[in-house]
C-alpha cells in the first residue's frame, strides 16, 4: 500500500490529493513539524523534508514525482500515454521551476513567516513572478480546456493547481486571469480535492 509520510499542513497535501484522485488506498504516516522532523523522516528522504512516500521497496522523496508515481499505477486518464506523458512532465516540471519558486516567496513574506520577519519587497516580487506564469497560464487555457491536456483531467492539473493551492487559499489576485481562476477553483472543488482538503483545513 502506499504510504504517504507527513502531514496534511505539508506539501504531503499534494500526495494526498493525488493519492484521492487516483483512487488507491493509501496511509498517512504523519511526520509533522518541529525539532523532531530530521530524525523522524530521514530513514526515507535524505533530504530530512516532508513528504516522503513508500510503496513496498520503493521509496522516493518530491512531492510532485510521488504524484507522477501514482498517477502512473492508476494510469490513464490521470496518467495519459505518448505524447500527452510529456505534455503532463512539461506543466509538472514548469509548476516546480517556474511557478513555485515565486509562489514561495510571495507566500512567506506573505503569510507564512511571522510579521515581523517579511519583506514587502520580496512579497512583491513574488506576486509578479506568479502573475507573469498565470498569464502564461490564461493564454494556454483560452485555446485549450476545461484542463491542460484538453477534455481530460490529469496529474497534471493536480501538480499545477496543488503548486497554486498556497496563493489560491491565501488572497492572491487572480481577478485579471479568470480562466486560470475558473481552472483552478474547478480543480480544487474536485471530490478528491475536497477529501484532501478535508485533512489540510479540518
Ligand atoms: N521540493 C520538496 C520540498 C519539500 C519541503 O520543503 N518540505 C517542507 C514542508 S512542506 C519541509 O519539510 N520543511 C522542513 C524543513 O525544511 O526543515 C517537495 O516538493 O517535496
Amino acid at each position: 500500500m502506499l504510504k504517504i509520510h507527513g502531514i496534511a499542513r505539508s506539501r504531503a497535501f499534494r500526495c494526498i490529493w493525488a493519492a484521492e484522485e487516483a483512487g488507491l488506498p493509501y496511509e498517512v504516516i504523519p511526520v509533522g513539524f518541529g525539532p523532531g522532523l530530521k530524525d523522524a523522516i530521514s530513514a526515507v528522504n535524505p533530504n530530512g523534508k516532508i513528504p516522503a512516500m513508500t510503496d513496498g521497496d520503493l521509496v522516493l522523496f518530491e512531492s510532485l514525482a510521488i504524484n507522477l508515481h501514482i498517477a502512473a499505477k492508476a494510469g490513464a486518464p490521470l496518467m495519459p500515454a505518448g505524447d500527452d506523458a510529456s505534455r503532463v512532465l512539461q506543466w509538472t516540471f514548469w509548476a516546480a521551476t517556474e511557478v513555485e519558486p515565486s509562489a514561495g516567496m510571495w507566500a512567506y513574506n506573505t503569510y507564512l513567516k511571522p510579521a515581523d520577519q517579511r519583506d514587502p519587497a520580496v512579497a512583491k516580487a513574488g506576486a509578479e513572478g506568479v502573475a507573469a506564469r498565470l498569464a502564461v497560464l490564461e493564454g494556454h487555457l483560452a485555446k485549450t480546456g476545461p484542463w491542460l491536456l484538453g477534455a481530460n483531467y490529469t496529474i497534471a492539473d493536480c501538480n499545477l493547481a496543488a503548486v497554486l493551492y498556497g496563493a489560491w487559499s491565501n488572497g492572491f489576485d487572480f481577478g485579471p486571469f479568470p480562466k486560470a481562476k475558473a481552472w483552478l477553483d474547478a480543480c480544487v472543488s474536485r471530490p478528491a480535492a475536497l477529501a484532501a482538503r478535508k485533512q489540510r483545513e479540518g
